[in-house]
């Protein structure tokens, strides 16, 4: 049974492991965070002293989820989107946060200062979404807004009646 690849991306806090961890519990696919994967595998190329955080290392990335990728029925999570084979991706969602939601999330999670206004930024410039649209096919990129808990479960529904269509399509 051929099973769909969805990527959820967008600015760090606007949801994306909330609603891919529910998704994939509940469509039965499994579920890839790729900041995580980096870490437990020191997928790493360096340090950013600017950002302050390791700067990942794209290829073994790659390298590393190529053959789940193949199998297909995974929903892959993570902040960035233009370095993925844009083959590996059926469908991609962007998710969308409101300055003000998106910054007490942020500030709850400790962010201060650069790194607070500089993610901030991102989700007014709409880099994500921007990124998303220069990396695959327009037509399998969504916005899909992130405020509310009604709006995670909007977007679970509407995403579970994306993935059983797709299974009835391709197989
Ligand atoms: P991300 O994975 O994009 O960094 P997250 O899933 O960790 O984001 O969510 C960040 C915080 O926001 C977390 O406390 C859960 C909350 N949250 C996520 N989606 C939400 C929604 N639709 N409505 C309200 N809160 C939400």
């Amino acid at each position: 049974m051929r099973r769909p690849n969805v990527l959820i991306t967008g600015t760090p806090g606007v949801g994306k492991t909330t609603l891919g961890k529910e998704l994939a519990s509940r469509a039965g696919l499994s579920y890839i965070n790729v900041g995580d994967l980096a870490k437990e595998g020191e997928l790493y190329e360096g340090f950013d002293e600017e950002y302050d955080c390791p700067i990942l290392d794209e290829d073994r990335v790659i390298d590393e989820l190529e053959d789940r990728m193949r199998e297909g029925g995974v929903v892959v999570d993570y902040h960035g989107c233009d370095f993925f084979p844009e083959r590996w991706f059926h469908i991609v969602f962007v998710l969308r946060t409101d300055n003000s939601f998106l910054y007490d999330r942020l500030e709850s999670r400790g962010y201060t200062g650069k790194k607070l206004q500089d993610n901030i930024q991102c989700e007014i410039f709409q880099t994500l979404y921007e990124e998303a649209m220069e990396s695959y096919k327009k037509e399998i990129v969504h916005q899909l807004p992130s405020n509310t808990p009604e709006d995670l479960e909007r977007n679970l529904d509407q995403i579970m009646q994306w993935i059983e269509q797709w299974m009835k399509d391709n197989n």
